[in-house]
């Protein structure tokens, strides 16, 4: 799924903005023919979450609807018209005109419609149902704790059109889809490009490859339908996190001599693979530092903010991360964009936390993680910056999940057989999936959840934890979560839980055992900022204060500590 672009053959439209609002509360909206424009809505931006932007409403988890009308910029109609969302929380129906276009289930992820005939000369007028409430059937898994929102995860349950929505033109017959591998060989880079186009005919492919400067290399192919090239790039400038060398490559289709359609897109030159124990980037061992983190700010909730995503990447290079995890969800395309300019590597996780292997559910959750693993990696395929997919965080991992991750590996392999693949755990030895996951991924809270005000006897048990898991199963380790809650501006002497002084010592001290071990190839705090959760007794103002950051972005004393730590000032 090719990210809309504008150039002369291209060229998209945002949608957003204010749109009209309306909570269902009755749920009669279905009934009542909403679908063909409702009255009585009030104004609400997109994208954002609902929760947040009103009074009242922040646990309505649906059904809201939203509407918004539209015309169709002059000169599209040649083309093909589609209408594009990046991520709506949880299940997506969507009618245009009052015709029915299509449904999506599952937030997180981008899907698309053609609307081409279903377009008007004028105005148009967008319906959409959005239904946030959370069952168990669903992935993630709510309504299975006593918090509230009931959910089986620590992350509020954000609702609405949370990423852009665009409307956008591409030629009938032109570029469909591109994939793009690279592979090293001494000072050369090689990149391999997969095209699949729309239509029959037999074209003319031009390659252009450039780096900031110069052209580096052109290439010309006849080809039809599909198309595998090879281009090789001599002393290449490889991608990593030091030195994020991007290069673009225009694709341009042409048919007697006229072109027709053009993409351009960015290409880092990069090797990810798992050798003995450790993880190698371009052949060399490469240790992650950095978080998991949510997208979570005030008021806006899980909606797209340029601004915050920024901050978000200023404060990891101060602090001298070089990776995080797209906990427990995919990320927008923009924040994987900018991971590839910045040199950021990720660990790309679905949206599939908190399983729980009921009999009833098992076949839907498989179906629904299998078409989330497939929209995943049709959306972040190229990207340098994604160095490994995760397929759940902390399921409830029993006899079935074995088989049920096995499948969903296989299909994940099949679908994209460079990356290493894991699956982020809490169960440890125990955990079935490690015998087949590329690298073994670990939560851990010794100190904190046990052991509670005792961190030295949760790091003896870390690390005795560590070297039995290395010693049966013979992988390298990330530590995907350890961390503690700090509330911020509180402090003790001694220090005790909740203090910044807990949260610094808890942290230095897993580092320390981190370190020791060279088959730990990663160290990943829990969290970068605090974030909103659900009500819970163990989550004061319903927030997890584990951040090292407010949620504001204000640095806590851990902060300071990590930036000393991880820029090589302090041992
Ligand atoms: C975990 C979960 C994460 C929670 C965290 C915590 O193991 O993966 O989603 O937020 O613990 O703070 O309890």
């Amino acid at each position: 799924m090719l990210y809309p672009q504008r150039n002369k053959y291209r060229q998209f439209i945002e949608l957003s903005g204010f749109w009209d609002f309306r909570f269902d509360i009755n749920n009669k909206g279905l009934d009542e023919n909403w679908k063909n424009g409702f009255n009585n809505s009030r104004p609400i931006a997109v994208p954002a979450s609902w929760n947040d932007q009103f009074a009242e409403g922040r646990d309505n988890l649906g059904p809201g609807w939203y509407q918004k009308s539209f015309s169709v910029p002059c000169g599209w109609e040649e083309h093909r018209i589609i209408l594009r969302f990046g991520s709506v929380n949880y299940l997506a129906e969507i009618w245009l005109n009052g015709e029915w276009i299509g449904k999506h289930e599952g937030g997180h992820l981008p899907f698309e419609f053609d609307i081409g005939s279903f377009i008007k000369p004028h105005k148009n007028i967008l319906v959409i149902r959005v239904e946030g409430n959370l069952s168990k059937a669903q992935v993630p898994p709510g309504k299975v704790r006593l918090n509230y929102p009931s959910t089986n995860f620590d992350f509020f349950p954000f609702c609405g059109i949370h990423r852009p929505v665009l409307l956008y033109s591409v030629p009938n017959y032109g570029i469909d889809d591109i994939t793009v591998t690279t592979s090293i060989e001494g000072n050369n880079g090689c990149i391999f490009v997969n095209l699949s186009l729309n239509g029959e005919k037999e074209v003319e492919i031009h390659l252009l490859l450039k780096n900031k400067k110069n052209n580096v290399l052109e290439k010309r192919f006849i080809t039809n339908r599909t198309g595998r090239f090879e281009l090789t790039v001599n002393n290449a400038l490889f991608w990593d996190p030091t030195q994020p060398n991007l290069y673009d490559l225009d694709i341009n289709l042409l048919y007697n001599e006229k072109t027709y359609d053009s993409y351009t897109i960015p290409i880092g030159i990069r090797t990810i693979t798992v050798e003995g124990d450790k993880l190698l980037l371009n052949g060399k061992p490469i240790v992650l530092k950095g978080f998991g983190r949510h997208e979570d700010f005030p008021i806006t909730g899980r909606g797209y903010v340029p601004a915050v995503i920024i901050k978000d990447y200023s404060l990891m290079k101060w602090i001298g991360a070089n990776s995080f995890r797209t906990s427990h969800y995919p990320y927008s395309e923009q924040m994987m964009d900018l991971a590839d300019r910045l040199g950021f590597l990720i660990i790309d996780e679905i949206p599939a936390v908190g399983l729980t292997f009921e009999k009833r559910y098992l076949d839907h959750h498989l179906e629904l993680c299998q078409q989330y693993v497939k929209e995943l990696i049709t959306r972040d395929k190229n990207h340098p910056s994604v160095i490994m997919w995760s397929l759940a965080n902390e399921p409830h991992s029993s006899l079935k999940s074995k088989e049920f991750f096995q499948a969903l590996y296989d299909k994940t392999k099949e679908l994209d057989g460079t990356r290493p693949i894991t699956v982020v755990n809490m169960m440890g030895v125990k955990e079935r999936a490690f015998e087949f996951c590329d690298i073994l991924c670990l939560n851990r809270y010794y100190g904190w959840y046990t052991e509670q005000g005792r961190i030295q006897e949760g790091c003896e048990i870390l690390s005795n934890e560590l070297d039995k898991l290395y010693k049966k199963y013979q992988k390298p380790i990330i530590l995907t979560e350890f961390g503690a809650d700090a509330i911020p501006g509180w402090h003790a002497q001694p220090i005790e839980m909740f203090s910044e002084e807990y949260q610094v010592e808890l942290l230095k001290s897993y580092i320390e055992v981190l370190n020791e071990k060279q088959f730990v190839v990663g160290q990943h705090i829990w969290n970068l900022c605090d974030f909103k959760t659900s009500q819970e007794v163990i989550r004061m103002g319903s927030m997890n204060y584990k951040g090292v950051f407010t949620r504001d972005r204000r640095p806590k004393m851990a902060a300071h500590l990590l930036h000393r730590l991880w820029k090589g000032e302090e041992k």
